[in-house]
């Protein structure tokens, strides 16, 4: 009895440390739709939400360093970069693994991206910017 609880203690040790939660902080005004569709595409990649209600979204981007050519609706942060805007998650997870960028970013508000599914599918780019304050094309999105 002595050895099964041992196993499964080990047993849930061992999947607890492979079953990473990557978490991220979501700002976004309070009545923004689209952005409440990109936490839900975030949330059903295993990305954690920290969800927060700003009354002043220019304020929380120039705070966290996204410049206004870059800006979109809402503004997430993780690991201490930015993420402005419908970025997919899978150029999240990119993005944790980029010590030279700031923040990664899909400028406007594209159709078809995360979040934007209006039946109209437009081609974006997510943008990073790298230290220097130069912008590079991370993931291209062709149109259909
Ligand atoms: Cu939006």
């Amino acid at each position: 009895m002595r050895r099964l609880l041992l196993a499964t203690a080990l047993f849930a040790a061992a999947t607890s440390q492979a079953a990473e939660t990557i978490s991220m902080d979501v700002h976004r005004d309070a009545n923004c739709g689209c952005c409440k569709a990109w936490i839900s595409h975030l949330e059903a990649n295993d990305i954690q939400v920290n969800d927060h209600v700003e009354s002043d979204m220019s304020a929380v981007k120039s705070r966290l360093g996204v410049p206004p050519r870059l800006a979109s609706c809402h503004t997430g942060v993780i690991d201490g970069k930015f993420v402005e805007g419908h970025v997919p998650a899978s150029d999240i997870l990119k993005l944790r693994q980029r010590p030279d960028l700031l923040g990664a970013a899909v400028p406007g508000m594209p159709h078809g991206s995360p979040g934007m599914e209006t039946g109209v599918v437009h081609a974006y780019q997510v943008i990073g910017l790298q230290k220097d304050g130069k912008e590079q094309v991370l993931t291209d999105y062709p149109a259909p």
